[in-house]
C-alpha cells in the first residue's frame, strides 16, 4: 500500500512513536507504529498489517506533500454543507445564516487538520455552556468518522478553568504541539472564554504556532488580540449578543459537517447561561445541571484527581440512566444547603428601585473540600432565589477569595452597567487584576484577598450610582 507519513506522534522509544500515514488512493488516513525511522512528509510503499510498518520503500517528493494537503482540503469541502443550521427561532436562525460563510470555511479547515493526523486541542470553558458545546462537537465528528469510514485521532480536549486564556495555556499547548511532526500545522479551538485583554499575553505566547478557531459569545472587548484571528467567530459581530450561548454557536458549526440532533444540548446550554432563548424541557434541565455537576467537581465523576473533563466521560455518565440520577439528586442537596446558608448569610443595599444582597461565599459553602456548587455559578442560582423572594429587580455580589461575582437581572442590567462600573473600577484601582464578562454576569479578581472589603464597596457604590440616577 502507498502512503505519505502525514504526522508523527514522537516518543523516547522508536516502537512507541505513533504514525499517522494518508492512503494515498483514498485520502484515508490510518495509524501505525513502525520498526524503521519514518519522517513527516515521506511516501511510503509498506505493509502495514497488524498496524505497523515493517518495511517500506520510502521517498520524499515536495510536490507529493502538496497533493495530499490538497486532497484533504478538498475532501473536508466535500464535508461540508452550506445549507445553514435553523432551529425555528427567527432571531437565532438570522444570525447563524449571516454566520455561516465563515462557520464552513472555519470547519473545512478544521476537518482538513483531522485528516491530516495533524494535532487538534479543543479547549472549552468548564460549565454548561462550554461543555454542550465540546460534546456537541464530539458527537457531531464522531458521526462524521462513521461516515466517512476512519477515526481522525491527535484530538485533545482540556477543559478551562476560566475565562482567559493564559500564558500558562497557551505555553502547554506549545508544548504538546512541539510533541508532533507534521505536515499540516496544528489547531486550537477555543468555546465559550477567552475575549478579554487579560487573554492577549496568551494569544502573543501561541506566536504562529497554531491556525486557531475561536468561536465565543462574550461581549467584544476591543483590544483582544484575538479579534484578528481569521477564524474568530462571535456572534456580537454578526447581530445577536450573549443569549446566543457558545454551546449554541459551537452546535451550529458542527452542523455544517453533521446532522446529529444537538437540540437537548442547545438547550442545555440556554438555561445554563441564563439565555432569553431557554424554553426549558425536564430532559434539558436536568442535563443542564448534571453537566453544570460535572463540569464543578470532576471528582464525582472521574474518582481522580484529574481535574480535566472530557467528552468521553460526559458520554459515558449520559449513557448510564442510574448514576446520572445519583448525581442529580447529590447536586440538587448539595445545592439547596448552600442556598439555605446563603439566605442567612447575605447583607441587602437598597438601590433605586432595585435591591443588591451581598454574601460572603465562605458562610455558604459548608464542607471546604466541596467544588460544587462553585462560587460563580452559585452566585447565579442565588439571583433566581432572590428574584423568587422579591419583588424588586435584584443583584447578587459573592466573594469569594480574591474572585468577587456579580449577577444582575436581566430587567436593570442596561441601567445598572455592570461591565461599565467593572472597567472604571479597574482604571481607578491597581488592586484589580482582572474583571470581565457579560452585561448580567461578571467577574472580578482582585491581587490580594484583604483588599476586597474595599473592592466590594466600589462594585456596590458604582452599581447604586448607575440606578439610582
Ligand atoms: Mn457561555
Amino acid at each position: 500500500m502507498k502512503g505519505l507519513v502525514a504526522s508523527i506522534k514522537y516518543s523516547n522509544a522508536q516502537s512507541e512513536q505513533l504514525y499517522c500515514v494518508v492512503d494515498t488512493a483514498t485520502a484515508k488516513i490510518g495509524y501505525y507504529r513502525s520498526e524503521i525511522v519514518l519522517k513527516e512528509g515521506e511516501t511510503i510503499d509498506f505493509d502495514g498489517e497488524g498496524g505497523t510498518v515493517k518495511s517500506a520503500a520510502i521517498s520524499f517528493d515536495d510536490a507529493a506533500v502538496s497533493v495530499a494537503r490538497e486532497a484533504a482540503a478538498e475532501a473536508a469541502r466535500r464535508c461540508v454543507s452550506n445549507k445553514p443550521y435553523a432551529i425555528g427561532v427567527k432571531a437565532l436562525d438570522e444570525v447563524t445564516a449571516r454566520m455561516w460563510d465563515r462557520l464552513s470555511a472555519s470547519a473545512a479547515l478544521l476537518l482538513k487538520k483531522l485528516m491530516l493526523g495533524a494535532p487538534v486541542i479543543i479547549r472549552f470553558h468548564n460549565d454548561a455552556d462550554g461543555s454542550t458545546g465540546a460534546f456537541g462537537l464530539y458527537k457531531s465528528l464522531a458521526d462524521l468518522e462513521s461516515r466517512i469510514g476512519f477515526r481522525f485521532g491527535n484530538t485533545v480536549w482540556k477543559m478551562q478553568r476560566s475565562v482567559f486564556y493564559g500564558i500558562d495555556d497557551a505555553s502547554s499547548d506549545v508544548l504538546m504541539a512541539n510533541n508532533y511532526g507534521t505536515i499540516e500545522k496544528p489547531l486550537l479551538l477555543c468555546t465559550d472564554f477567552g475575549t478579554a485583554l487579560e487573554s492577549n499575553d496568551g494569544v502573543a505566547t501561541l506566536g504562529d504556532k497554531f491556525d486557531v478557531i475561536w468561536l465565543d459569545h462574550h461581549p467584544i472587548i476591543e483590544g483582544f488580540r484575538g479579534l484578528d484571528f481569521a477564524h474568530y467567530t462571535n456572534p456580537w459581530r454578526f447581530g445577536g449578543d450573549s443569549n446566543y450561548t457558545a454551546g449554541f454557536l459551537s452546535c451550529a458549526f458542527a452542523k455544517t459537517f453533521s446532522e446529529v440532533d444537538t437540540r437537548e444540548l442547545e438547550e442545555a446550554s440556554f438555561i445554563g447561561d441564563y439565555s432569553e432563548y431557554s424554553a426549558p424541557t425536564e430532559e434539558s434541565r436536568r442535563l443542564s445541571m448534571l453537566l453544570d455537576l460535572m463540569t464543578s467537581d470532576t471528582r464525582v465523576v472521574t474518582g481522580s484527581a484529574s481535574s480535566n473533563l472530557t467528552p468521553e466521560t460526559i458520554d459515558t455518565v449520559l449513557k448510564d440512566k442510574a448514576r446520572a440520577d445519583e448525581l442529580l439528586g447529590y447536586a440538587k442537596n448539595k445545592l439547596s444547603e448552600a442556598i439555605d446558608s446563603a439566605l442567612g448569610a447575605v447583607k441587602m443595599y437598597q438601590a433605586g428601585g432595585a435591591k443588591i444582597f451581598v454574601a460572603d461565599f465562605e458562610n455558604v459553602r459548608g464542607d471546604e473540600s466541596a467544588r460544587y456548587p462553585l462560587p460563580g455559578r452559585f452566585a447565579s442560582k442565588l439571583l433566581d432565589k432572590m428574584r423568587e423572594l422579591n419583588t424588586e429587580p435584584c443583584i447578587v455580589v459573592l466573594h469569594f477569595g480574591k474572585l468577587v461575582s456579580v449577577r444582575v437581572d436581566k430587567s436593570i442590567s442596561d441601567k445598572a452597567d455592570l461591565l461599565g462600573v467593572m472597567s472604571e473600577m479597574k482604571k481607578a484601582y491597581a488592586g484589580i487584576e482582572s474583571g470581565g464578562g457579560h452585561m448580567s454576569a461578571g467577574t472580578l479578581k482582585v491581587a490580594d484577598a484583604h483588599d476586597r472589603s474595599q473592592i466590594m464597596r466600589l462594585l456596590v457604590d458604582g452599581l447604586k450610582g448607575n440606578l439610582e440616577s
